[in-house]
Order: C-alpha cells, then sequence, then structure tokens
C-alpha cells in the first residue's frame, strides 16, 4: 500500500536513529573526503505523468550492498526541493524514511532491495533551467551537475552507475514526441487524447546523463554507418519552422562521428542518435547518453541568420557532445573534482577535430585568444583554481575556463610531449582499461604513462597547481654559440602560496636574419625553476622564435628587441609564432605606453613599427585572408590588463583605440583597397570566401577608428549589400560603435528583418551591449526596458549584460554606473537563475587588479551583493571568494 504523508525529521522518528547518522554533504566539499557510495543502483525506471504545471514522477530504484564500501544501515537519496509523496520498499508502504534537509533517508535493513518514490514537480516554475523545465511548451531536463536531483530522490553522484527504463505519458496534442536515452521500446496511444513511449538505455550511466525531453517537435532524420557496418539513425529535433536550418549541424554530426572513428577509434555504440534544440539553456549544450539536448543558438544556422563564427561554434559543439559519448559518458567521472577529466578531454577533442576540419593555424590562433581572454584572468584573480580542485561548494561554478580550456591544454602537452602515435596509444590503453567505469585524473595520466610511454611524475603538478606560470626568456650570444637562459615561476593562488617547477615543452627554432631560415623545430622541457641551453653553428646571432604553436599554456617574457619581433611578424614559419610576435610587439608598445614611461619621439617609432607590421600582413600574398583577418586583430583590453599587475581601463581603451587610428589613418588607402577586394568574393562556405569576409570587417574596423565617415559609408554600403549575416553583422558592428544617422537606421532594419527570431534579435542586443560607443551603457539601460528583453531566457540575459560585462570601456565606466548595472542585475537574477547569475560574478571579481578608484568601486558592489539576504549558494560562494 503506499504511504501519503508529509516529511519528517530524523529526530522526529525514532526508527530512523540510524539515518540521523549518515554522514550529509558538508557546505564544503573536499577532494579528499570522497569515499564510495554505500549502495549499488543496477537498475532504475522512471515513470512520468507529463504536464507543464505538474509532472508526476515515480522512480523504482534497485539497490545491492556495495561490497567495496563501508556498509551503512541506511541510503541518503539526494533530493532538490522535493517531497517524497510516498515511499516503498520491496513494495510494502515503510514508515522508516526521514528528510535531512532536502535529502531523503530511507532505512535497508538487508543487502538487496527496491525503493519506491514518488514526487510531483511543477516544470512551469522552474526558471533555474536544471531539473525538468518547461521551455516555450515543451518539456526538457538538464541533470548535469545535480539536477536529477530536482525531479527524483537519487543519489546524485557520477559513480552510482545504473541502466534507465523510462516510461512517459501525456497529452498527444501538447507532447506529440517523446524522447528519452537509449532506444525506444514501445509507444502507443492512452487515455483521454494521451499517449505514451519506452525508453530503454542499455548503458550504465550517472544519473547527470539522464533526459527527457516531450513536445511539439520535428526532426531532421538521417543515418551514419559506423566503422564496423551497423547503421545509426540520427535525428535533430527543433521546432517546425527551424527545420530549414539543421542541416549544418547535421553535416557536423556526421564528420564528428567519422572523425572520432578515423582519430580516436571510437565508434558510437546505440543505434539511435537524438539532438534536441531548445531555447532556454543556460550553457551551450549537454551530452546526455543518445540525446544530446542544445541551446538553438548551437544547432540553428543558415547563410542568412548565422555568422561565419556560428557556423564554427556550431561544428564545434556538435563535435564537443558527441565526442563526449566516449570520453565522458563511456568513461565518466569518479566526481566532480575529476570534472576536466571529461571536459578538459573533450575540449582537447574539438579543437583537434575543428583544427582538421578547416584552418588549423587558426583555429590554434582562436583556442589560444580564448585561453587567455578568459582563462589567464581566472588563473590571476581570486577565483583561480587548480584544473583538478580540491574543495568547492556548488559545482556549478566549477564548470570554467580553467577545467575546460586549461585542461585541454593540459592534456594538449602531454600530446606535444608522447607525439601523436603514442598519444593515441595512451588514450586507446585508458579507454580500453575504464571503459564503464568512473575514473579519475589519476587514471588518464597513468594511462598516458602505460600507454604512451611518459613519465608524467613531476607533471602532475599541473593538475594540482593553479596559476599561469611565467617563462623568463633571455638568448645570449657569444663566438659561434646561442645560450638560451630559460625560468619559470607559478605564481601564489588561493591556498597556494608556494609552488613546484612543472614541466613546460617549448617548441622553439633559432632563425639565421639574413635567409630567415632555421635548422629545424625542437622541443625543450624545462622542468627546473631556471635552465639553460646551448646551441652552436651560430657565427651572427639568430632570432629566437619559441612556444611554437603555443606549445605550453603559459605567458613568455622574452628580452627580445622590437626589431627581431618585427622580423618574426614576417618570416616566422610558425603561423602561430608569427602571429605571437605582432602581438608581443602591440603589447610592448601598449604596457609602455599606458604606463606612461614613452616619451612622444619614442612611441611613434612604435607606432610605425608596428604599422608597417601591418602592412606587410597586408601586402603579403603568401597569407591567405582567414590568417590575415587573425593577424590584424590588436590583443583584447582584457589581455592587456591581464599583462600588467594593476591595469587602468581608462587608459587602456584610449591607448588601444589611438593606435588602431594611427593604423586606420596611415593605411586608410590599403584598407580600402582591401575591403573593395574582399567585398568582390561571391559568398560562399569556402576557405576563401569566409577570409575575404573575416578582412572585410577587420577592414572596416581600422577605417571606423581612422576615418569614421569614410567607414560608416563603406559598412552601411557592405550592410545594404550584404547576402549574408557575416556581411551584415560585421558592417554592424562597426556602426554601432560610431555616431551617426546610419547607426540608428541600420539598427531598426536589422530588428525589423529579424524580429521574432530570438537568436538574431539576441545579436542585435549584443551588438549595441558590445559596442565601442561611448553611451553603450545608457544604451544598454534602456534596452534592458526593450519590449523583447527578459531575465527568464538566459540567452536574452547573456545578449545584453554578459556583452556588456565584457566590454571593457562600457563596464569599467569611471563613476562605477557599470558596476552597480551588474549588481543590480545579479541581484534581479539570482532569485530566478542562480547559475546564470554567477557567472556575473568573476567580472566585479578583477577588483584588486584594477586602479584604485575603480577597485573601490568594484569593491563597493560585491559588499552590496555579499548583505543582500536569501542569496543562491552559486552567488554567495562566487562572491565571498571574490572578497576573501
Ligand atoms: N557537460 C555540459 C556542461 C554542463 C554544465 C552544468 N552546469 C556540457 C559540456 O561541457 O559538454
Ligand atoms: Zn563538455
Amino acid at each position: 500500500m503506499d504511504i501519503a504523508r508529509t516529511p519528517s525529521t530524523p529526530e522526529g522518528n525514532p526508527e530512523m536513529a540510524d539515518a540521523a547518522r549518515e554522514p550529509k554533504a558538508p557546505a564544503t566539499i573536499r577532494r579528499e573526503d570522497y569515499r564510495p557510495f554505500a549502495w549499488l543502483v543496477p537498475e532504475v525506471s522512471l515513470d512520468f505523468d507529463l504536464g507543464l504545471e505538474s509532472t508526476k514522477v515515480v522512480a523504482t530504484l534497485t539497490v545491492r550492498r556495495n561490497p567495496n564500501a563501508e556498509a551503512s544501515p541506511t541510503i541518503r537519496l539526494n533530493g532538490d526541493a522535493l517531497v517524497p509523496v510516498r515511499v516503498k520498499v520491496d513494495g510494502e508502504a515503510t514508515t522508516s524514511w526521514a528528510m535531512d534537509d532536502d535529502d531523503l533517508l530511507v532505512s535497508l535493513p538487508g543487502d538487496a532491495h527496491q525503493i519506491e518514490v514518488t514526487t510531483h514537480i511543477n516544470p512551469t516554475e522552474n526558471t533555474a533551467l536544471m531539473g525538468l523545465f518547461a521551455s516555450n511548451g515543451m518539456l526538457c531536463t538538464q541533470c548535469e551537475a545535480e539536477g536529477f536531483r530536482r525531479i527524483t530522490f537519487f543519489p546524485d553522484r557520477p559513480d552510482v552507475l545504473s541502466t534507465y527504463r523510462v516510461r512517459m505519458s501525456g497529452p498527444t496534442a501538447l507532447f506529440p514526441v517523446l524522447l528519452s536515452n537509449g532506444n525506444l521500446e514501445s509507444e502507443g496511444e492512452g487515455e483521454g487524447g494521451t499517449h505514451w513511449a519506452e525508453w530503454h538505455d542499455p548503458w550504465p550511466k550517472p544519473s547527470y546523463l539522464f533526459a527527457l525531453v516531450a513536445g511539439d517537435l520535428i526532426a531532421n532524420s538521417d543515418t551514419f554507418t559506423t566503422m564496423s557496418g551497423r547503421e545509426v539513425a540520427l535525428n535533430i529535433w527543433v521546432r517546425e519552422s527551424d527545420e530549414g536550418r539543421t542541416g549544418h549541424a547535421m553535416e557536423s554530426l556526421k564528420k564528428s562521428m567519422r572523425w572520432d572513428e578515423e582519430v580516436f577509434g571510437r565508434e558510437y555504440d546505440l543505434d539511435l542518435f537524438n539532438i534536441v534544440a531548445v531555447s532556454d539553456f543556460n550553457m551551450g549544450a549537454m551530452e546526455n547518453k543518445g540525446l544530446n539536448v542544445f541551446n538553438t543558438k548551437y544547432v540553428l544556422a543558415d547563410e542568412d541568420t548565422a555568422t561565419d563564427g556560428d557556423f564554427d561554434g556550431v561544428e564545434g559543439v556538435i563535435a564537443h557532445e558527441y565526442f563526449h559519448n566516449w570520453s565522458g559518458n563511456r568513461v565518466t567521472c569518479r566526481d566532480w573534482f575529476q570534472l576536466s577529466l571529461k571536459e578538459g578531454f573533450t575540449v582537447l577533442r574539438d579543437q583537434l577535430f575543428s583544427q582538421d576540419m578547416g584552418s588549423a593555424p587558426v583555429k590554434r590562433i582562436e583556442d589560444v585568444r580564448v585561453l587567455r581572454g578568459a582563462q589567464f584572468p581566472e588563473d590571476s584573480g581570486p577565483l583561480a583554481h587548480p584544473i583538478r580542485p580540491d574543495s568547492y561548494r556548488e559545482i556549478s561554478n566549477f564548470y570554467t575556463a580553467t577545467i575546460y580550456n586549461k585542461g585541454a591544454e593540459v592534456i594538449r602537452m602531454m600530446r606535444t610531449m608522447a607525439g601523436e602515435e603514442a598519444f593515441r596509444k595512451g588514450t586507446d590503453l585508458y579507454f580500453d582499461r575504464h571503459d564503464g567505469e568512473a575514473a579519475t585524473c589519476e587514471d588518464f595520466v597513468k594511462a598516458m604513462e602505460d600507454g604512451a610511454g611518459l613519465d608524467l611524475e613531476q607533471f602532475r603538478w599541473w593538475y594540482s597547481q593553479a596559476g599561469t606560470p611565467k617563462v623568463t626568456v633571455r638568448l645570449e650570444h657569444e663566438g659561434d654559440t646561442a645560450t638560451l637562459h630559460l625560468a619559470q615561476d607559478v605564481p601564489p593562488t588561493p591556498g597556494q602560496p608556494k609552488k613546484q617547477p612543472m614541466p613546460i615543452p617549448l617548441k622553439l627554432a633559432l632563425f639565421d636574419r639574413e635567409s630567415a631560415q632555421h635548422h629545424g623545430e625542437q622541443l625543450v622541457v624545462l622542468n627546473k625553476a631556471e635552465d639553460s641551453l646551448s646551441f652552436t653553428g651560430f657565427a651572427k646571432r639568430p632570432v629566437l622564435s619559441i612556444n611554437r604553436g603555443f606549445s605550453a599554456p603559459v605567458s613568455i617574457e622574452r628580452d627580445i628587441a622590437q626589431d627581431d619581433l618585427v622580423f618574426l611578424a614576417a618570416h616566422d614559419d610558425d603561423p602561430f609564432a608569427r602571429y605571437e610576435a605582432l602581438q608581443d610587439l602591440v603589447v610592448g608598445h601598449l604596457k609602455t605606453v599606458v604606463s606612461g614611461e614613452l616619451d612622444n619621439t619614442a612611441r611613434d617609432h612604435a607606432r610605425s613599427a608596428i604599422t608597417s607590421a601591418i602592412a606587410s600582413v597586408l601586402a603579403d600574398e603568401a597569407l591567405d585572408d582567414l590568417m590575415r583577418g587573425e593577424l590584424l586583430i590588436l590583443p583584447s583590453e582584457t589581455y592587456l590588463a591581464e599583462t600588467m599587475l594593476i591595469a587602468d581601463p581608462g587608459r587602456i581603451h584610449a591607448e588601444r583605440q589611438a593606435l588602431r587610428t594611427h593604423i586606420g589613418k596611415a593605411l586608410e588607402s590599403e584598407f580600402v583597397d582591401l575591403h573593395e577586394r574582399a567585398s568582390s568574393v561571391p559568398y560562399s562556405l569556402s576557405a576563401e570566401a569566409r577570409g575575404a569576409r573575416k578582412v572585410k570587417t577587420q577592414a572596416l574596423i581600422y577605417l571606423g577608428a581612422g576615418n569614421p565617415e569614410r567607414a560608416a559609408d563603406l559598412a552601411a554600403a557592405q550592410y545594404d549589400a550584404a547576402d549574408n549575416m557575416t556581411d551584415r553583422q560585421g558592417a554592424l558592428l562597426v556602426l554601432c560603435g560610431l555616431q551617426g544617422v546610419e547607426r540608428t537606421n541600420k539598427l531598426i532594419d536589422f530588428y525589423n528583418r529579424y524580429q521574432g527570431n530570438a537568436l538574431v534579435v539576441d545579436k542585435w542586443f549584443a551588438l549595441q551591449a558590445g559596442s565601442m560607443h561611448p553611451s553603450a551603457l545608457a544604451h544598454v539601460k534602456a534596452l534592458a526596458d526593450h519590449p523583447d528583453f527578459t531575465m527568464k531566457n538566459p540567452n536574452r540575459v547573456r545578449s545584453l549584460y554578459m556583452a556588456f560585462a565584457y566590454n571593457p570601456h562600457a563596464f569599467h565606466a569611471e563613476d562605477g554606473e557599470g558596476y552597480r548595472l551588474i549588481a543590480d542585475v545579479i541581484l534581479a537574477l539570482d532569485p530566478i537563475n542562480p547559475q546564470t547569475a554567477a557567472r556575473f560574478v568573476p567580472q566585479l571579481g578583477r577588483w584588486r587588479r584594477i586602479e584604485p578608484g575603480r577597485s573601490a568601486l568594484m569593491r563597493k558592489q560585491l559588499e552590496r551583493i555579499a548583505a543582500a539576504p536569501g542569496l543562491s549558494r552559486d552567488t554567495h560562494e562566487q562572491v565571498s571568494r571574490s572578497l576573501d
């Protein structure tokens, strides 16, 4: 018989004395406290009676004692704001259960039992978008990391693996499509206009990979034949009106499946692979087994509504989620401290895939730009953490650039040291050894040692030490010998005052100035605090090219003459190193000019050196336009700030703009010519046409600084002539930063043209919030009242406020108004969607590295947030760490 009751406390239930002793998760979770769970849950059966406002869930868990864990007389089933409507053990109602805060504790006398728990949830009220939520009339789940506990009571930890059988029923008219993980086993009609479906996933998985979708969707369907000849049905599910924009996603999926077979030997393991696009989603996408759920932003693309960058984003994220099927799902994480095991590795896999699909050097530069723009600042601020953290309070806060992007760089270094072939042996061994398991980062490193033949003893420091290592490089030349002096320093980070030296693989080459040749690239692994290496046979002082291909995620301080940088910017045969020389030239100049250390003559000299380097980039016929476009991008204000101990964002912005103006004026006719040449290339997705579009907008950006009126005319003409979103958005981006009537006209036109297309309206918000316009802050405030703005949709929130928070000149307004605005956003968003709210905190958290006036204003806003009552665990953790 079922029992229905209100929750009791352990104290209130004498039978639950044992349960009260069951340890519960402390406020701070520590890696060292990991213990295997006392119970195994080999099978789970879920029965959903679906409704937008009320969904009933009956969960049946088959449990038995875990012989490899300390025995417990109770089982702790995690919950989050759930009420257990009914609890049964072995088919009988029981009173031997109690609530311990949000968790349900059930007494289990024997070694094996069946537990059944009934809960009711309201998906419409779920604005946090974790667990089961409603989006645009459909139902959808997000369970990673701890969302499953918002659906039903469960040991919601990644080391509890179960096979899932899911039955769902609901009104056919509302939810004609019913999806879950694995294979569809049966379906049928129910009573009163309902229908049902039963899904079974044969692969044991943790609860974070569970997914359910119910809605009015249509599929773009295709098939893929795996390397062993099995046919897999592929579906990309979207709203009917979006079907025409799913072609690129489908192509990307098939390419990913083939690439993973060819490059990593990984074959897909179910007969069906479903992707669903939803418009309300906290992140990019989610790799649920056999049922990936995607933000529409990473599925929908066509030339009229998506830029070349968007096309790349779709391809990369489709690949990333698909690759998780092996690196994440077949081999999952033992606990959330191991998150980088799946995320770092999978990011590396998607980066290598994208390198193979397009221009490898350009992709590498883009990835390094992301690392420097997002991860370096994290690593040098109050939220710095190792790629395998030691503690957390809210795991959602640890889906960071460090875990993802630095995690990828760490594995990439192993690949660089081992070589591609040996690396593959290492990954093969890792997958063989740990298939079906919940593994650790240590397991990965061990497999690399055993499979790839590397000694990674000292390399393990990369997993436990936070902070971006600084490598100081000095080249001495005497007689025919060049001596390279290298020193490394890993800076102190919160909780880690002292660091050990780490192995740093540096690819280098020594160029002969006259011939512009070198005698081959070498790999040097710096594993001491200081080291020197000698190279003979150099009658003349060579030019050093180092950290080629960005072989290590470090910051290099090189004692190098401006002329040598100009030489490398023109001649280095490693595209990344060439880009880097140009960047260093600009960074070096802007650093000195911002610090006020440069007189006018020296400044003019540096500006003309940079201008002629840019001129040779424009003139170099050997360069393709994609690469030319990269070389033309000035280092970002965020990265420039990162290279300074204490940054003055106002001065950085002014000097960077002044340099851009100088270049724009000096090379005006070259940029106009470039724009004209590129404008004659017709639209296609070829590298040539994409490159043309890239340089076209770069040319307009320089002209916008050098000759705003001419730029406005050209941009308006580009906008009007555009037959694709890349050109149209590029033109509007430039116009947004300028004054004048064309700005207003084109903004109105863009909105009217795309009104109703959420992803394009997001662009419209983001272009204005991220613009160079001096009134960007005022524009953002006005846009918050626009009828299309809502705090309930994360894409829209990000398009307005994230674009603003990462727009340095607007965010760092001298009177602190930008900080106050973002603090207001955090406070307003926190009760609605804490995960998204907490994502805004790191920008304010940079206060220690900003000049004193602004720094105090930033801190004041953090204190205001900290003092607010009822903050979520997400925001509270980020704010308190930022103030510590
Ligand atoms: N694994 C998910 C991220 C989940 C984030 C939870 N806050 C997507 C991905 O990295 O592939
Ligand atoms: Zn991932």
